[in-house]
Formats: structure tokens, C-alpha cells, sequence
């Protein structure tokens, strides 16, 4: 079995957790999987639909915290970022949504981002060392992965 493979069966379970499936955590109104490894971001998409779940849309100020308090308190499990689900991979700028490609609604940009650096910058991670403000990064990089049930 895949690297890929396998995270996804992990999440599959079908034990419940709270209200929500083996393998992802209850935060406000979602259920959310973090993996333990690391994936580009198109990888991202395909571990997260196999789970029958999306690359998570962070839509609210309130979503963020929670997420990022949940995040930050597994900060030694964390590599360097997390992958979620804002691109400008069709058109530069124009940051989207990964499956309904709906502008967003709500961003938490680390001071200086986006800056597209090195003109290869189009997907969204909570980056570590910003304590998980967002950063545009290479969509090729290998980052850990946040998918959200609803
Ligand atoms: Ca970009
Ligand atoms: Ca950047």
C-alpha cells in the first residue's frame, strides 16, 4: 500500500470519535483529519476526497482559532506546515477555493503573504514557524494535510 494509500484508509474508519469518523477530530461544527505525513497539495486533494471528506476551507475567524488551537497544541508532530484548501493556481491573485472554486471569504495572511515567491506560489498552508498564519507556497512542496467533514 501507498504512503497515500494508507492515510486515506486511516481515515476511513468507520469507528466513531464523538460524533465524528475514526481518525478525525470534533472542533466546532466539522470534523477534521491531520496527517501525519507529508504530500504535495494535489496529493492533498486526492487523500482528502478518498476520505470522503475536502481539503479544509477555513471560511470564519472563529473556524481559524479553533483550528489553529487544535494545530498549535501538536506543534512537536508538526513538520513545517499544513496544506488547506486556497489556490490562485488558474489565475495569479485570484485565490479560490480548491472543489468550488468560490473566492475566499476569509484569510489569515502572515505579515509580507502572499508574495508568490519565485513566481511559484499558489496554494495556502498554516505555516509552522508564523504559529500557523497562512503562507502561499509551491504546490509541490510536501506539507502535512487538513481535511474537513461537515
Ligand atoms: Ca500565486
Ligand atoms: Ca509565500
Amino acid at each position: 500500500m501507498t504512503a497515500l494509500g494508507k492515510e486515506g484508509a486511516h481515515a476511513l474508519g468507520m469507528k466513531a470519535e464523538g460524533s465524528c469518523p475514526e481518525g478525525f477530530h470534533h472542533l466546532g461544527d466539522g470534523c477534521y483529519f491531520l496527517s501525519r505525513n507529508a504530500f504535495t497539495w494535489p496529493e492533498a486533494l486526492t487523500i482528502c476526497e478518498n476520505s470522503a471528506a475536502d481539503l479544509a476551507v477555513i471560511e470564519t475567524e472563529g473556524e481559524n482559532s479553533l483550528v489553529k488551537g487544535w494545530i498549535r497544541g501538536q506543534r512537536d508532530g508538526i513538520m513545517s506546515g499544513v496544506w488547506i484548501s486556497g489556490n490562485d493556481i488558474l489565475e495569479e491573485g485570484h485565490w479560490v477555493y480548491a472543489m468550488s472554486q468560490r473566492g475566499l471569504v476569509y484569510t489569515d495572511w502572515a505579515p509580507n503573504e502572499p508574495n508568490h515567491m519565485g513566481t511559484t506560489e499558489n496554494c495556502i498552508e498554516l505555516q509552522k514557524y508564523t504559529d500557523f498564519r497562512w503562507n502561499d507556497n509551491n504546490c509541490e512542496q510536501h506539507r502535512q494535510v487538513l481535511c474537513k467533514r461537515s
